[in-house]
């Protein structure tokens, strides 16, 4: 397959990159994180979705390396500066699942001089991850660095509550259809539910998909701790972060 291929040569041909997603504080108005998204180029320039190549990135492997490339970015780039706070990154189970992968990440933050508490880790409810021993374990040693482990796409799975019961999350990132649903007082319900349910169990909630002034005035109503969306900011190069002045904190 083409794109399978591609993922093979990516990293030495400059053909993957970073951008990053402000994340703001409701409390204080600032933004406090950002999520880091990964972005693939053909040769000739085109961009593929991650819908489209991050699961071939996870079925041929190429995923490993790409993952790892992706934490050491984010660590030099973004934390060994003082542009942000807290930087997430999308993590795979097969890289949760994979031998030493807390230990790649306890190097990598010790040769940026980075402390842990810098970094999250985002898991996708839907992902196909058996929580074994070796994951929790896993998420377990990435807590004792002081990272963050983060639960991504709340409720779009059927793994979320067993989830929750099974793993400490710093956060729960609720997804963005729960948010667009409120439009009507029945999708308001829903979402209101699920804040109180994630509410008693003490985790910060970040919402997605916050494309308005509305949602964003909506969500400090309901007492939401973090807010992502095209209206807070649109994915960016770091550079770019840089150049608006936005984040330094
Ligand atoms: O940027 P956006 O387009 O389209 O991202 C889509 C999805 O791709 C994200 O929700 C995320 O789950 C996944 N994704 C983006 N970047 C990464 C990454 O660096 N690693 C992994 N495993 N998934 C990523
Ligand atoms: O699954 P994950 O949450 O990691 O995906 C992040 C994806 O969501 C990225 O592809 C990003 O471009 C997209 N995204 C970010 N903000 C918004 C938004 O406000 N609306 C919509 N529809 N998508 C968004
Ligand atoms: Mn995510
Ligand atoms: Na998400």
């Amino acid at each position: 397959e083409d794109i399978a291929a591609i993922l093979k040569i990516a990293l030495e041909h400059g053909l993957v990159s970073l951008v990053y997603q402000p994340i703001r504080n409701v409390q204080t108005g600032e933004t406090d994180a950002v999520e880091a998204l990964m972005r693939l180029r053909m040769l000739d320039g085109t961009p593929v979705s991650p819908a489209i190549f991050i699961p071939i990135a996870e079925r041929t492997g190429s995923i490993i390396e790409l993952g790892r490339w992706a934490i050491r970015t984010v660590c030099r780039d973004l934390l060994a500066t003082n542009l942000v706070q807290v930087a997430s990154v999308n993590v795979s189970p097969i890289e949760l699942q994979m031998p030493g992968f807390a230990k790649y990440v306890a190097a990598t933050l010790a040769e940026f001089n980075v402390t842990g508490a810098r970094l999250a880790f985002e898991i996708t409810e839907g992902m196909e991850l058996e929580i074994d021993q070796d994951v929790v374990r896993c998420i377990s040693d990435l807590r004792k660095l002081g990272a963050q482990v983060w639960l991504d796409d709340f409720g779009t799975g059927f793994a979320g509550l067993s989830w929750l019961r099974l793993i400490e999350f710093d956060t729960i990132k609720i997804d963005r259809s729960f948010l667009h649903d409120c439009s009507t007082e029945r999708g308001k319900r829903m979402l209101l539910d699920i804040i109180s349910l994630l509410r008693n169990r003490g985790v910060r909630i970040l919402i997605e998909g916050v494309e308005t002034i509305e949602h964003q005035r909506l969500m400090q109503q309901y007492g939401i701790n973090q807010i992502q969306g095209y209206y807070i900011g649109r994915p960016a190069p770091a550079a770019q972060l840089e150049a608006d002045n936005v984040l330094p904190f």
